[in-house]
C-alpha cells in the first residue's frame, strides 16, 4: 500500500505502452474465448496478468492521476472547467487487487440466503443475466463515491499522526451519473422475506491477501434497510456502460456511504436472516485507536464533510490580478449549505459563491474571486457546513487507519 516511485513508474510505463498500440496481456485474454463464470482473467493467475500489465486497465496519465500501486487518485486541478460530474477518464480507482475482465455473456448475478424464499444456498441461487437486468425498470442518480481514507495523508502532514493505507490527498472521490436497477427491485424479484437482515454483495476480483492471510473475495454486508432505500445495481456510468475499472458489468452504488460499500464486479449477493460479518466490516472500515473500543467503532456508514480547491498543490497565482478560485464541497450527511474560504491561513473567512445544484448525494460547486496584492507563500482554506449543521473542524479526530478525515485542508500556493 505504500507509494514508491517505482510503482508509479511501472504504471506509467504500462499506460504508455498501451497507448502506443501494443496488444496488452489483458487484451489477449479478453479476445480469448471461453472465459468462465467468475474467472476474472481466463485461468491465468491474476497476479501474473497484473504484473505484466498493471492492476488498472484505463490510462493513468500523470497530469490526471497520482498512482499508488493498484489505487489512483485524481488530481483536483483536473476538475477545473468540468461540469457537475467527474468525467470517467479522471475518476479515481481503488482496487484491492486488480481490475478483472469479465465476460458478460457468461456472467450471472446470483442471489441466495435464508432471507430469500427458496434459495437457501449458492447452488440454488436466483440468477439474473446482464440482459435480465437491462430489461428491468431503471433509475439514474448523481452520487459521489469516495474512499473512506480520502484525505488520509493530512492526518500525517497536518496533524503529525501515523496512519496506515494509501496516502491520499483529496482526490479519492468522484461524482458520476449512475444508471441501473434499484437493488430493491432485484431483491423483491428474488423473493425477499420479511426476515431479511443483511445483504452482502461479493466481487469477482481476485482474493485479497493482507499480511500473508487470504481474506477471500472483497465483500461487505449492508443492512437491508439501506439496501431497500436508495442503492443501485449500476450498469452505466456517465451515460456509458461501466468501464472495467469501475465495476463492469455491474456494481453497487450506495449513495452517501463509505466507498467500500459500493462493491464492484458483483458476482453474488447473500441475503441473510441474521447479521453478517466480513473483514470489511470487522477489521477494516471501523475506527480504531485511543478512545475507541478494542473491536473498533460500529462499522462505518456515511461519509463525512470535505472541501477541495480545483487547483494544483503548490499552484502559482499572479499578484495584482483577480483569480477565480473554484472548488467543490460534499458531505454524506446531507447537502452542503455554506462554504467559507480563507486566503490568509485561517485568520479571516468570507463566503464562497455557490453555483449549480446542492445535491445531497453529490457535491456543491462554488467559486471565490481573489486578488492577491503581494507576492509570497499563502495557505488557502475552504470550510463547508452541511444541512445537519456539521462543519469542518480545524483538527480531525485521529484513528489508526486514517479514515473519515473531515478537517480543513491547508492548501499551499505561491503568489508570484
Ligand atoms: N469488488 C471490489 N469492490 C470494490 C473495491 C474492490 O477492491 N473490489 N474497492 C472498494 C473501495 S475501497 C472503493 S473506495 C470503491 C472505489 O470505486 P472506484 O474504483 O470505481 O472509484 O470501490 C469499492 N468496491
Ligand atoms: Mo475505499
Amino acid at each position: 500500500m505504500d507509494v514508491t516511485d517505482e510503482s508509479a513508474y511501472d504504471r506509467m510505463r504500462a499506460a504508455q505502452w498501451r497507448t502506443r498500440g501494443g496488444i496488452s496481456r489483458r487484451g489477449l485474454l479478453r479476445m480469448s474465448a471461453g472465459i468462465g463464470l467468475g474467472t476474472a482473467v481466463g485461468g491465468v493467475p491474476a497476479g501474473r496478468a497484473a504484473a505484466a500489465d498493471g492492476p488498472i486497465v484505463k490510462p493513468l496519465p500523470p497530469e490526471l492521476f497520482v498512482v499508488y500501486g493498484s489505487n489512483a487518485e485524481m488530481r483536483w486541478e483536473a476538475m477545473r472547467g468540468q461540469g457537475y460530474h467527474t468525467p470517467t477518464d479522471r475518476f479515481f480507482v481503488r482496487d484491492h487487487t486488480s481490475t478483472p475482465l469479465i465476460d458478460v455473456r457468461t456472467w450471472r448475478l446470483r442471489l441466495f440466503g435464508a432471507g430469500l424464499h427458496g434459495a437457501p444456498t449458492l447452488d440454488r441461487a436466483v440468477e439474473f443475466s446482464y440482459e435480465d437486468l437491462l430489461a428491468l425498470p431503471s433509475r439514474s442518480i448523481s452520487a459521489f463515491i469516495e474512499c473512506t481514507g480520502n484525505g488520509r495523508s493530512f492526518y500525517t502532514t497536518q496533524q503529525g499522526q501515523t496512519v496506515t493505507g494509501s496516502p491520499w490527498k483529496l482526490g479519492a472521490v468522484g461524482v458520476a451519473r449512475w444508471r441501473g436497477v434499484p437493488l430493491s427491485t432485484v431483491l423483491e424479484r428474488a423473493g425477499l422475506t420479511k426476515h431479511a437482515v443483511d445483504v452482502m454483495p461479493r466481487g469477482l476480483d481476485p482474493d485479497y491477501v493482507d499480511g500473508g492471510k487470504n481474506l477471500g473475495k472483497v465483500r461487505r454486508p449492508l443492512p437491508v434497510a439501506k439496501a431497500l432505500d436508495d442503492v443501485l445495481l449500476a450498469y452505466e456510468m456517465n451515460g456509458r456502460p461501466l468501464p472495467p475499472d469501475h465495476g463492469f458489468p455491474v456494481r453497487l452504488v450506495v449513495p452517501t456511504w463509505v466507498g467500500i460499500s459500493s462493491i464492484k464486479w458483483v458476482g453474488d449477493i447473500e441475503v441473510s436472516d441474521a447479521p453478517l460479518f466480513s473483514p470489511w466490516n470487522t477489521q477494516y472500515y471501523r475506527l480504531f485507536g485511543p478512545g475507541y473500543p478494542p473491536e473498533g467503532s460500529a462499522p462505518l456508514t456515511r461519509q463525512v464533510i470535505k472541501s477541495a480547491f480545483e487547483l494544483p498543490w503548490d499552484a502559482t497565482l499572479s499578484a495584482g490580478r483577480t483569480t477565480v478560485l473554484n472548488g467543490r464541497s460534499w458531505s454524506g450527511n446531507g447537502a452542503v449549505r455554506r462554504v467559507e474560504v480563507s486566503t490568509d491561513g485561517g485568520a479571516h473567512w468570507r463566503r464562497a459563491l455557490p453555483h449549480g445544484p446542492a445535491n445531497a448525494s453529490g457535491w456543491l460547486r462554488w467559486e471565490f474571486p481573489w486578488r492577491p496584492e503581494t507576492t509570497g507563500s499563502r495557505t488557502l482554506l475552504a470550510r463547508a457546513t452541511d444541512a445537519t449543521g456539521a462543519s469542518q473542524p480545524d483538527v480531525a479526530r485521529y484513528n489508526t487507519l486514517g479514515y473519515l478525515f473531515d478537517g480543513v485542508v491547508r492548501h499551499p500556493v505561491t503568489v508570484a
